[in-house]
């Protein structure tokens, strides 16, 4: 495993020599932010970028994300241009060697929380959704502000794009994305560039909008719909397993095997009775999912790709961006490493 820290660049709170000091840090997960979505980004900008991480001593190799744009997830006629755009994206992103791109496929909204605060027993803070403070959001009312959801649509623009989405069913979506697919994979391809869908978070509908990268049926579906390596998933446990359905040790096992995942996102989350959630710290105990199982079959199957520890709670006193401290996500990091650091140790003839 490659051991990867997602920076969000020079306006990060999180500098990126203190992401160097955590011990078998091997590369930087970012991307370039100030481009709007579905333009194409400067080979300049990309290169300056790979230099300032290079600079620090690790490695400019994934990026997270290139976002696709709305109109290609709605199947627009304008799609054209965005697919054509993202094309050059990966070209020019390959160009700067890097060797995995995450994207996600969720319409609308990207990963969401009810709240981003929410202080835990120990009096640390985490990101938490709770189903009852969903309930009473609405997406239209000109008053929701997501955590998480960088977008900033006006209200009317909400409306007309909530508007749009009543004519793209889950069988529409997944139309869309199979063409969208079909597109970029080939060029991925050409440029040996590995496509790494991110779950939907949480995986389930919400705000009535359709959500397909949910669970295991789904996910075999998706990649067979183009079977290729450069088509493959950045495999979120935390994303995934806030949802009682998915059994994250036999999905990371089955897929690591099938060399279909190129990108670990591993957090842990604790599922509460209702199907609302919190996000945990990365110790077992701590949350409902088996961290050291989950990296025990990643051993197992020989798993060569990048792991990062997700989202991270807030402690000692940090502020700055929610699930994106510097602190816990290196308790994190030194965790995962720990653990299969033992697992090289204890299984060496
Ligand atoms: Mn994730």
């Amino acid at each position: 495993m490659k051991l990867s820290f997602r920076w969000y660049g020079e306006n990060d709170p999180v500098k990126i020599g203190y992401i160097r000091q955590i011990p078998s840090m091997y590369s930087i997960v970012t991307a370039i932010y100030d481009v709007p979505v579905g333009e194409v980004w400067s080979q300049e900008s990309i290169m300056k970028l790979k230099e300032k991480v290079e600079q620090a001593g690790l490695k400019f190799d994934v990026i997270e994300s290139v976002p696709v744009h709305e109109d290609i997830k709605l199947g627009l006629p304008s799609r054209q241009q965005y697919i054509d755009n993202y094309k050059e994206n990966i070209r020019r992103l390959a160009k700067a060697g890097v060797k995995v791109i995450c994207y996600n496929f969720m319409p609308v909204f990207d990963w969401t929380r009810t709240q981003l605060d929410k202080e835990l027993p120990d009096g640390s803070t985490a990101l938490v959704y709770y189903k009852d403070q969903l309930n009473r959001m609405d997406p239209l009312n000109g008053e929701l502000s997501l955590p998480g959801w960088d977008s900033s649509y006006s209200k009317d623009q909400l409306a007309e794009i909530f508007e749009k989405y009543k004519a793209v069913d889950e069988e529409k979506l997944w139309g869309n994305l199979e063409y969208f697919l079909k597109e970029i994979i080939p060029v991925a391809q050409e440029c040996d560039v590995l496509m790494a869908i991110h779950p939907d978070d949480p995986p389930y509908p919400i705000f009535g909008l359709p959500r397909i990268i949910t669970n295991e049926k789904n996910i075999d579906r998706f990649l067979e719909l183009v079977d290729s390596k450069y088509n493959g998933l950045t495999f979120c446990t935390g994303s995934l397993g806030s949802a009682h359905f998915n059994d994250i040790v036999a999905m990371v096992d089955k897929y690591s095997a099938m060399r279909r995942i190129h990108f670990m996102h591993i957090r842990n989350v604790k599922l509460l009775e209702d199907g609302s959630f919190e996000e945990s710290a990365h110790y077992s105990p701590c949350g409902s999912l088996d961290i050291v199982e989950i990296v025990k079959v990643l051993y197992k199957n020989n798993f060569d790709g990048y792991v990062r520890p997700d989202h991270g709670r807030m402690i000692w006193g940090e502020t700055g961006r929610p699930g994106y401290g510097l602190y816990d996500r290196a308790l994190g990091a030194m965790y995962l490493t720990g653990i299969w650091e033992t697992l090289e140790k204890t299984n060496k003839k």
